[in-house]
């Protein structure tokens, strides 16, 4: 098995962003920290993807290693998280190229360009800006399609909201052979990359331009993203893949968005993978194996919401719809939170499902506070509320049916990451395969 072992090497884009002078320690990401400076922290990790994985009907381990080996220091989850970031591009959804060899734009009290070029093809597009009172520059926080967030609140709690209209960049109702939008111009309408990694990428370059544009207007290091529905599944996906986004609030984001895949399976009601791979391309093209039998899956969401950890998470979801899968999106996010407190970061995720209205994507009053708190916290940098749970009990979760792994005590120190070269040892394990 192992020796049908591929190796990736991913460019050196974080590396490069922080200059020759950063050294390993520098890209660590220390628990209290909301965001990293780079989209990808972990862009210099070797990634070893093994031929076959084991099929799996409960969550996967998020702390154990492609070698079999267990993460046992926070410090070792940086190049962790590259390998689950590899597994969820090849299974799930398509990559996500890194910045382009071009990217300019600019950045006024009213509107966002972005212009990129890359190997000789060329795309642009462009988001709104509204501003609160008082003067900047404002933390942001990118608002996808318009759809269910909570602009007024944003923007009263003293951040910019940025429109974004994710179709510029990935265009719905098309085959998956012919896919458009500036993602596909640049990457080709044949890309097997889904439009919720290509409307990442859209968000990425958004904040590439808004970091050159000097953060006269809009601060680069206090960014946040939100949608409702499919710009939920957007939203949560752009907070997975960009760790220069400090805060994600994924709103009744559904199949495909925060749920588990495998507890979708067995959620009765909840939209089905294989409506959720066929009602768009929202997956990438690779996900159509997965959705007849998602244990054959190597990763699954809550190792996605691990991805984000330790950076702020706030998911909303709506128990009053069974399509929407919330008993799942509890399942992903139970699972997740795991990481967030191996990391020292438990109180970093808010999971609030427990709401009165049906409507989907209605502005909701419960959502207030903590949508203002969690802005304080990670944007503005000022507040120091705590995450909570709050699970409608008709859609709630127990994470035990789900997992046969424990939560490990991470160590401070230095760990066994293969990315690093601190030498700790890696103890007896000796990475047997279990494929
Ligand atoms: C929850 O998000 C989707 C859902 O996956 C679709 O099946 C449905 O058609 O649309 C929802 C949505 O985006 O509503 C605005």
């Amino acid at each position: 098995l192992w020796a049908a072992a591929v190796f990736v090497s991913v460019v050196g884009l974080a590396t490069a962003a922080l200059g020759p002078q950063a050294g390993a320690a520098d890209r660590l990401v220390p628990a209290a920290q909301a965001a990293a400076l780079v989209e990808d922290d972990g862009a210099d990790c070797r990634v070893s993807v093994p031929g076959g994985s084991a099929s799996e009907s409960l969550l996967p381990d998020p702390f154990k290693r492609l070698d079999g080996t267990r993460v046992s220091a926070k410090s070792d989850w940086r190049c962790r998280r590259a390998e689950i970031r590899e597994l969820a591009e090849r299974s799930v959804y398509g990559d996500k190229p890194g910045k382009p060899e071009s990217v300019t734009g600019t950045v006024s009290r009213t509107s966002i360009t972005v212009n990129v070029g890359h190997q000789g093809r060329t795309a642009s597009f462009s988001a709104g800006v509204d501003l609160p009172s008082g003067t900047g520059p404002f933390p942001a926080v990118i608002v996808y399609g318009g759809l269910g967030a909570d602009t007024s609140t944003i923007k009263s709690s003293g951040a910019a909201v940025i429109s974004y209209d994710p179709f510029s960049v990935g265009r719905e109702g098309t085959a998956r052979n012919n896919k458009q939008g500036a993602f596909y111009s640049v990457y080709g309408s044949q890309s097997s990359t889904g439009l919720l990694a290509a409307w990442a990428w859209g968000v990425s370059r958004i904040i590439d331009v808004v970091e050159q544009s000097g953060g006269t207007v809009l601060r680069a290091d206090a960014t946040g993203v939100t949608g409702c529905s499919r710009y939920g599944k957007g939203a949560f996906v752009a907070g997975a893949f960009d760790q220069r986004i400090a805060l994600t609030m994924p709103i009744e984001s559904g199949s495909g968005g925060v749920n588990a895949f495998r507890s979708i399976a067995r959620e009765s009601g909840s939209q089905p993978l294989s409506s959720a791979y066929s009602e768009q391309p929202w997956l990438g093209d690779a996900f159509g194996s997965y959705t007849g039998d998602p244990s054959a899956l190597p990763v699954d969401t809550h190792q996605v919401v691990g991805m984000i950890a330790p950076r702020g998470l706030f998911i909303m979801d709506n128990p009053h719809i069974d399509w929407l899968g919330a008993r799942s999106g509890a399942v992903a996010a139970l699972g997740g939170a795991e990481v967030y407190k191996a990391l020292g970061a438990g109180g970093n995720i808010t999971y609030w499902s427990d709401v009165q209205s049906g409507d989907h994507c209605a502005v909701r009053s419960e959502w207030r506070t903590p949508l203002q708190q969690n802005i304080q916290k990670f944007l503005l940098k000022t507040g120091s509320s705590s995450g909570t749970f709050r699970i409608a009990g008709k859609k709630s979760a127990n994470l035990s049916e789900w997992r046969n792994w424990q939560t490990p005590a991470l160590s401070d120190g230095g760990g066994t990451d293969a990315g690093t070269s601190t030498g700790t040892s890696a103890g007896t394990s000796t990475g047997t395969s279990e494929g």
